[in-house]
């Protein structure tokens, strides 16, 4: 009996600053439902799915940044989502930004959980690669703060059993490092969950913007066919507060093909019927590790980077 998970990937269009969380998790319970019709048995939303990407601005009032984290979750606007998946029976993927208060320390998050059909949260991941900036640099036409607003995550990259297979998370910018997915790969992964927000312009490398649909696809085909996984990749997509996010929300399979896409930059939901015993065909054979790999060689790969390396990255130019 194969093992098979109907996975939906729902995109979300643009959420523009003033449009409050409650009007939020209507376009997502609207997505939700849809699923489910649809026979998905988990739904995954983008990354930071409840705000505009806040990243893009410098705001020195850090109440100004906290407005756009959440203290608890399940909250009282986010609570609806957790009453609508146990009532539908469906599991789902949530990308949020998560202020976690221990004692009088507060710790900042860029954060996914993964809800399972009873709307209980069963998995959490914070994002470890944290792309952009740490302080205003008036050069940019719009900011990308996020390591100034975010700490590096602090749970690895963890896997758990779900949907009858193994299930990791990474959010958006993990996704282009291959260390990010192989240490999912090495625990098995088969279905690897994605949210995604990314400018369409990248100002480090101007003429680079045009690739930057290219490289998205490029990241999530390499990281399925090398792991041998699923991947499920969601984005936030759309002109908020005048900067262009791409869309391309995707579901690739473990041999690297795209099986399904969206086609607008708007609230799209996109579907797949994922055979986790399809990752075999991969893991078992051109990547299979045991009989593969020579990690007796890779000691540079989790070293620390190299001094000259890290003395070239000049001024001014995006980690
Ligand atoms: N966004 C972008 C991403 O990695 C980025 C940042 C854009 C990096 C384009 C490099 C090129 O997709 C987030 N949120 O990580």
């Amino acid at each position: 009996m194969a093992r098979t998970v109907v996975v939906g990937a729902a995109q979300m269009g643009p959420i523009q600053r003033h449009q409050g969380r409650e009007a939020v998790v209507e376009r997502l319970l609207v997505l939700m439902r849809k699923a489910k019709d649809e026979g998905c048995e988990l739904v995954v939303f983008p990354e930071l799915a409840l705000t505009t990407f806040f990243p893009r601005w410098y705001m020195p009032a850090q109440d100004e940044v906290d407005a756009f984290f959440e203290e608890r979750m399940p909250s009282p606007a986010t609570q609806p989502l957790f009453v609508e998946a146990r009532k539908l029976g469906i599991g789902f993927h949530l990308g949020y930004a998560e202020l976690e208060r221990v004692g009088d320390s507060v710790r900042r998050f860029n954060t996914a959980i993964l809800v399972d059909r009873t709307g209980r949260i069963v998995g959490k991941y914070r994002k470890i690669h944290l792309p952009g900036h740490d302080s205003y640099e008036p050069w940019r036409p719009f900011q990308h703060l996020e390591k100034r607003y975010f700490e590096p995550g602090d749970l690895g990259f963890p896997t758990l059993s779900a949907h009858g297979g193994t299930v990791g998370m990474l959010i958006c910018n993990d996704r282009r490092w291959p260390e990010a997915f192989r240490v999912l790969g090495l625990q098995g992964v088969e279905l690897v969950l994605i949210g995604y927000n990314t400018p369409a312009l990248y100002p480090a490398a101007p003429s680079n913007s045009r690739l930057v649909d290219y490289h998205n696809h490029l990241s999530l085909k390499a990281g399925a066919y090398q792991n041998g996984t699923w991947v499920v990749a969601v984005a936030k997509a759309g002109k908020e507060e005048g900067c262009d996010l791409i869309g391309g929300s995707c579901i690739v399979s473990p041999t690297g093909e795209i099986v399904a896409e969206a086609r607008t930059l708007d609230d799209e939901l996109i579907t797949a019927e994922c055979d986790l015993d399809r990752c075999q065909d991969i893991k078992g054979h051109i990547f299979n590790f045991a009989r593969h790999r020579r990690p007796e060689n890779y000691a540079l790969i989790s070293a620390p980077t190299p001094q000259a390396q890290l003395a070239s990255n000049h001024k001014g130019v995006a980690k």
